[in-house]
């Protein structure tokens, strides 16, 4: 009858009516490309208006643009956190404003009061299954390694090296000689690890590298194959994200290991908010997503062929 067709016409509405501001940290990796991409194509399907601001790595940005999506009203945020700490007062401001924000790819170190959800993958774990990798591979001899961490106070850093050290504690024969960070870029991966060469006797000194992410793994191996030594066989290689082009370094020869990151984070976020809005299900503060280890012997390939076009 008509209080169905109503409802039926209202309920549409409401769903197709839902704008979304998304405070995006800015484009330092291909894996946050992906997200990016990922992120529309999520919003487009359920035709959610995306209102996107991309901070170029400034906390002062992302917290500008939150603001900005509170006066504009917007029916809920997204925030993938540049840092872990400095929230409080914006996201006080939007529980104020009864606009709820999910963080994506990162935490924060506010109260979980002031986010509806975080949609993240275990990052220590990911740091404990590429230490793993590491203490099963190198055996018994003396490794020395050198980490690439990643953007400095992101909660991926923190809990990338957490997990690691977890990993090779206990095993002497595994040890961190230098590390520094390369701010989850290439350019910066193959800057720092270039002085990390220099430092180390042209590399003589160096069994591994640890990246927290692939593209400074990438970068990392451009600047080992310049000082003349192999990548992945004189210097074994280590990261996380399971990006294209690391499959292609794990076909040549020249990556050992990579963890899988989804860069679909918004999809289970924006599954978590319409059920909230729509049915006032409170989603749990954490929604986890899976992490995968690749290595060598995982058809590299194949894999690259089936991420190559997911807007890395
Ligand atoms: C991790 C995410 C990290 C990626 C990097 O969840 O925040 O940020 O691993 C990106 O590639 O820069």
């Amino acid at each position: 009858g008509a209080t169905m067709l109503a409802s039926a016409v209202f309920g549409a509405t409401a769903a197709s009516a839902l704008t979304v501001g998304f405070s995006q940290i800015g484009s330092e990796s291909g894996w946050r490309a992906a997200e990016t991409t990922v992120t529309k194509q999520e919003a487009e399907r359920r035709g959610i208006d995306l209102k996107f601001a991309d901070a170029q790595q400034k906390q002062e940005n992302q917290i500008k643009a939150l603001r900005s999506f509170i006066a504009q009203g917007v029916d809920a945020i997204l925030l993938a956190p540049v840092v872990e700490t400095g929230w409080e007062s914006v996201l006080e401001e939007a529980k104020d404003a009864e606009i709820p924000v999910i963080l994506l790819d990162r935490t924060v170190s506010a109260s979980d009061d002031l986010y509806l959800t975080a949609v993240t993958s275990d990052l220590v774990h990911e740091g404990r299954v590429a230490g793993q990798w590491l203490v099963e591979n190198v055996g018994d001899r003396a490794c020395n390694i050198v980490e690439l961490q990643g953007t400095t106070g992101s909660s991926p850093a923190i809990a990338r090296k957490k997990g690691f050290e977890e990993a090779i504690a206990g095993h002497d024969n595994l040890k961190i000689i230098r590390s520094q960070t390369g701010d989850f870029t290439r350019t910066k991966g193959k800057e720092v690890m270039e002085s990390f060469l220099k430092a180390e006797n042209g590399g003589a000194n160096i069994c591994a590298l640890y990246a927290h992410n692939d593209d400074m793994a990438l970068g990392a191996i451009q600047a080992i194959k310049e000082a003349g030594l192999k990548p992945g066989e004189d210097i074994l290689v280590v990261s996380i994200d399971a990006v294209p082009d690391i499959f292609k370094a794990l076909d040549a020869g020249e990556a050992n290991a990579t963890v899988e990151l989804t860069p679909n984070m918004a999809g289970p976020a924006f599954d978590a908010l319409e059920a909230y809005l729509n049915d006032g299900v409170v989603p749990p503060k954490w929604i986890q997503t899976e992490s995968k280890l690749y290595t060598q012997a995982d058809d590299p390939m194949k894999v690259y062929e089936e991420k190559k076009n997911l807007g890395y």
